[in-house]
């Protein structure tokens, strides 16, 4: 009796997790803030692989717009301690910094001391925890641990519909 009373607490307890990730728009493991959810990655990949995963997860590479996101996604790589690729490269055009997925140019880089420094042997921008967060440009190559962004689901109704 007790075991099977268990057994419904969890499932319970379960269903409430699920309504309580939803209700907040991100799928379970991803981070909600304003009005997007985000992956931290726990493994690292090369910065065109990374882009690869976060597709296969139906998102992109995240892509810091304004600042309030931006300090979020550089406190985040500062509480998990990690240096993290993000969707910004200069792979196009040297010293061009656009967003990934719409190839605008980034107005307001976040660049750390000395970078970028490497010309077009590092085109890949991470977020370095020994820079707070702030960017570097990295070889696309070098393996980092990354971040994926999706658009948070507001609509309820289309989640459970
Ligand atoms: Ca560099």
């Amino acid at each position: 009796m007790s075991v099977r009373m268990n057994c419904s607490c969890l499932i319970i307890f379960s269903l409430v997790l699920e309504v309580f990730s939803h209700l907040e728009g991100c799928h379970v493991g991803w981070t909600h803030f304003q009005d997007k959810c985000y992956f931290f990655s726990h493994t690292t990949a090369s910065w065109f692989d990374a882009g690869e995963a976060c597709t296969q997860f139906h998102s992109k590479l995240a892509e810091p717009r304004i600042v309030t996101e931006s300090n979020f996604l550089k406190s985040q790589s500062q509480f998990l301690n990690v240096n993290m690729w993000i969707g910004i490269s200069d792979i196009i055009k040297e010293d061009r910094w656009e967003f990934s997925s719409t190839q605008e140019v980034v107005k307001n880089t976040e660049f750390g001391p000395g970078e970028p420094n490497a010309c077009t042997a590092e085109n890949c921008v991470a977020l370095w925890k020994d820079f707070h967060g702030m960017w570097v440009d990295l070889a696309c190559t070098e393996r980092l641990n990354f971040i994926c962004e999706a658009d948070a689901v507001s609509d309820f109704g289309a989640l459970i519909g």
